[in-house]
């Protein structure tokens, strides 16, 4: 079987595609990715050194390119792909807040025509990797999103993300291509970019920066440990149905301040910092703008069909403080160039008061 990875130089893709190979002996794997801010490739160094050429591949460039689309298709050098998984988008919500365009150019025209070169390629199955955003906001308390839920998107990061999500049902509906759509929860875990709320605050405590919390920390999100996720969508490969949507989550809710405290004590226990100092740099700050309260999904149709995940929060958030401790070195030269300007730019006023 040959996938074609798209955005897999990315946190969740570059976790995949090593999920992929490792776990799948008969599987090939081409990896198409712009290499924005967000993709780095560092994260697949002991992949290429080992399966470059035989088991990997890399293109660099645009899932909304037609004709780079198409030549991944047709090219004579690498095997032809049966199968695509789309990871490449645009995926910080802050970034959409400051500017969107890049999400609709990513988001909504990169799937589009990710779709249509597939299907005239007579792709086998596309998984196409969403969001539980798409669904919107829940009140505090016991709800959960399930799969025919409607989609009310509160960002223009989600608003892109469940434009997308309609091009896969209407693929489906009007050709009978075969899509997938996954609707994931918030992910943590080795490789994340740390403009995320996670990495960013393991590497601001170790640093000794403040600690941006929006509004008091009270919104609660559904965490699940990136290995789980590359887990589930590998099952799905296997085992889901073409047309349908899956929600991938652990039940596992956390509000924001208690997910930092968590993580603070982490980080104290594995580094020696005293836990006091580091709960001192806590900095509640201005919140987002449309901030969704709360995100948690309803996963029985996963779970019915024999998945669940295998890593507590617990064990996964102290597996990914350990992680960040030990990777230094990629997170230095991450935390250079676009990363420093993004940060300036948006915590900038916000750590300087006005919560
Ligand atoms: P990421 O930002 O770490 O990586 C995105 C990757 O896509 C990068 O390697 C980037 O270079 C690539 N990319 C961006 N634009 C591209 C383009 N036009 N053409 C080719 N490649 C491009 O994102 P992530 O956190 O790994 O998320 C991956 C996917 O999972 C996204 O679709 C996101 O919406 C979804 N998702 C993420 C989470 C989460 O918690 N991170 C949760 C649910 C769903
Ligand atoms: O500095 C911060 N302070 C803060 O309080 C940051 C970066 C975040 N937060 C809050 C906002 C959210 O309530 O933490 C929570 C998590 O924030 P993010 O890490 O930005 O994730 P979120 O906005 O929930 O979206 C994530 O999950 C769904 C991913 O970034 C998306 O790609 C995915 O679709």
């Amino acid at each position: 079987m040959t996938i074609l990875v798209t955005g897999g130089a990315g946190f969740i893709g570059s976790n995949f595609v090593r999920h992929v190979l490792e776990t799948k002996p008969d599987s090939r794997v081409i990896n198409l990715d712009r290499l924005t801010y967000a993709g780095n490739l560092d994260n697949l160094r002991d992949i290429s050194h080992q399966w470059e050429g035989e088991r990997y591949f890399f293109i660099r460039g645009d899932i909304a390119d037609h004709s780079l689309v198409m030549s991944v298709f047709e090219d004579g050098e690498v095997p032809k792909p049966r199968v695509v998984v789309n990871f490449a988008a645009e995926s910080h919500v802050d970034r959409s807040i400051v500017d969107s365009t890049p999400f609709i150019d990513t988001n909504v025209k990169g799937a589009q025509v990710l779709l249509d070169v597939a299907r005239k390629y007579g792709v086998e199955l596309f998984i196409h990797i969403s969001t539980d955003e798409v669904y919107g906001s829940l009140p505090l308390g016991d709800g959960r999103f399930r799969e025919g839920d409607p989609l009310l998107p509160n960002s223009p990061y989600s608003a892109s993300k469940a434009a997308s999500d309609l091009l896969c049902r209407a693929y489906y509906r009007t050709h009978g291509f075969p899509v997938i759509v996954t609707r994931c929860c918030n992910n943590y875990g080795p490789f994340q970019f740390p403009e995320k709320l996670i990495p960013l605050m393991i590497l601001n405590a170790l640093k000794g920066e403040p600690l941006p919390i929006y509004g008091r920390g009270k919104n609660v999100r559904e965490w699940i440990h990136v290995v789980d996720h590359c887990r589930a969508i590998g099952f799905l490969l296997d085992k889901g149905e073409p047309g349908e949507v899956y929600n991938i989550g652990t039940g596992e809710e956390e509000a924001n301040i208690d997910m930092v405290r968590s993580i603070l004590r982490h980080v104290s226990h594995l580094s020696g910092k005293p836990l006091k100092d580091l709960e001192s740099l806590v900095t509640f700050v201005k919140d987002r703008p449309g901030h969704d309260l709360r995100y948690a999904l309803d996963t029985a149709k996963l779970r019915d069909l024999g998945w669940h995940p295998a890593l507590s929060l617990e064990e996964g958030l102290k597996e990914t403080v350990s992680w960040y401790l030990r990777h230094k070195d990629w997170w230095d030269r991450v935390r250079s160039g676009a990363y420093k300007e993004f940060y300036e730019d948006w915590y900038g006023k916000r750590l300087g008061g006005d919560p």
